[in-house]
């Protein structure tokens, strides 16, 4: 069997100080200062440094985003970015660039317009900065899944083709399957309460998809959802505990050493109620929102102000949306029917997650099928879960692209998805 190459990676060269090493990646930036050339190598983790002398073996032409492997010796050197350079390189160009770039990775920061990035992605995502958004995304995927595996939630997958829409019936996408119609899944919500009944804790993290027919910063047709179900809970007080703690997991898990703004969980996410907010968006726009049935963008984004200046958080917590606004499986607030035990968490002035407790008892889903004028047809199997024995159960459901880039102050959800899919984009 063929051994891994033991190349060096950017990251773990540091560490190994001095030595003889061996790196593979690609040019990403040279300069000439007098006798000497600075060759800038980027793998797929980070850069490292190499110089070279005009006493060292010749140079072969060098352009940027050649994939290269380089020989040389590792030695500290203060100046040097991470205070290690390679010095006495001998470079093996592996492969060179068809046509040059459609812009410039070697500065600090990529200059080029949405338009231009999102057209040449695999051009734009080899950016450091732009990269490093996608290895924040990682980690807080792995952050979801550890802090979920402690508190003993099965990971599963489940289907992204469907026979019904899972969500409201607005914003999905039908496609052709063999001789009948079938539809991209808006969220795993049906199934992740099915398997409640099963494993009792369950977590996915998998594409959604929504046709949504407005172009705007916050939406894509297809995003990452991460999503939660757990079983015998009190009420979505014990799903909003979960998701504080597991947000909390996130968070620390994807923290870069650099980062100066990283925001923290607090012990306690400050709540208020729907009603109570938009008393108070209300009297602090100064125009009357009392009787909408849901939050508008500005009036989220006052709350998020408001939770800062307030509390110091950038979280906050609004509970008991209007039932009229949430979708069907959605548990009433026993004390005032026409709210329900939802919430919203607002990071930042803006929703990053769903949740809620969910009707656990058959019958209430056929009365609440039934009010809603919605037939049980293509449900059989979802409401089966419920005329088998399910516990008081809910969950939520964070959007992975939202939580990034308000993480990472992008303008536009579509910086935070590799590939993005919207209204008008379905390339590359
Ligand atoms: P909801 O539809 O609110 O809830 O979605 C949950 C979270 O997903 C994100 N999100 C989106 N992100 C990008 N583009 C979109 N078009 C988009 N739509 C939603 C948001 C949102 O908070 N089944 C419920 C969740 C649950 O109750 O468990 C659901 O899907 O961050």
């Amino acid at each position: 069997m063929t051994p891994y190459p033991s190349d060096a990676l950017s990251v773990q060269l540091p560490a190994l100080k001095s030595g003889p090493v061996s790196v593979a990646g690609w040019i990403h930036r040279v300069r000439r200062i007098g006798g000497l050339t600075f060759v800038v190598i980027r793998d797929g983790l980070g850069l490292m440094q190499v110089r070279h002398s005009d006493a060292d073996a010749p140079l072969p032409r060098l352009e940027p985003e050649m994939a290269v492997r380089v020989s040389g010796v590792l030695v500290q050197e203060s100046r040097a970015p991470d205070g290690v350079e390679i010095r006495e390189p001998a470079f093996d160009v592996l492969s060179e660039p068809e046509s040059p770039l459609p812009f410039h990775l070697g500065a600090p920061t990529l200059e080029a317009g949405l338009d231009l990035r999102l057209n040449h992605r695999t051009a734009s995502l080899r950016h450091p900065s732009i990269r490093q958004v996608f290895q924040i995304e990682a980690a807080l995927a792995e952050g979801f899944r550890s802090g979920l595996a402690a508190r003993h939630f099965t990971e599963v997958w489940t289907p992204k083709l469907l026979g019904c829409a899972s969500e409201s019936g607005a914003n999905v996408f039908s496609v052709q399957y063999f001789d009948r119609e079938a539809f991209l899944a808006q969220s795993p919500q049906f199934y992740k309460q099915m398997l409640v009944g099963v494993f009792g804790r369950v977590y996915e993290i998998g594409p959604v998809f929504r046709a949504e027919p407005h172009d705007t910063v916050r939406h894509l047709s297809q995003y990452t959802s991460m999503d939660v179900e757990m079983g015998f809970i009190d009420d979505h007080h014990t799903v909003m505990a979960v998701l504080r703690d597991v947000m909390d997991v996130m968070l620390q898990t994807a923290r870069p050493e650099s980062a100066l703004d990283w925001p923290k969980v607090p012990d306690a996410i400050p709540v208020v109620h729907f009603a109570d907010a938009l008393e108070m968006v209300s009297e602090g726009l100064g125009e009357d929102v009392r009787h909408e049935p849901d939050l508008a963008p500005a009036h989220e984004q006052w709350l998020g102000a408001w939770a800062k200046s307030q509390y110091g958080s950038d979280f906050l917590f609004v509970e008991g949306y209007p039932m009229q606004k949430r979708p069907f499986y959605t548990a009433p607030d026993p004390a005032r029917a026409l709210y329900s035990n939802s919430f919203d968490l607002l990071f930042r002035g803006q929703e990053i997650v769903t949740g809620g407790q969910r009707l656990h008892r058959y019958q209430d889903y056929l009365e609440a099928l039934q009010e809603r004028g919605m037939s049980t047809a293509g449900l059989e199997g979802y409401l089966e879960a419920f005329r088998l024995g399910m516990p008081p159960h809910g969950g939520f459901a964070i959007g992975l692209e939202r939580l990034a880039s308000r993480l990472m102050g992008l303008a536009n959800i579509r910086d935070a998805a590799l590939f993005p899919r919207d209204l008008k984009r379905l390339e590359p």
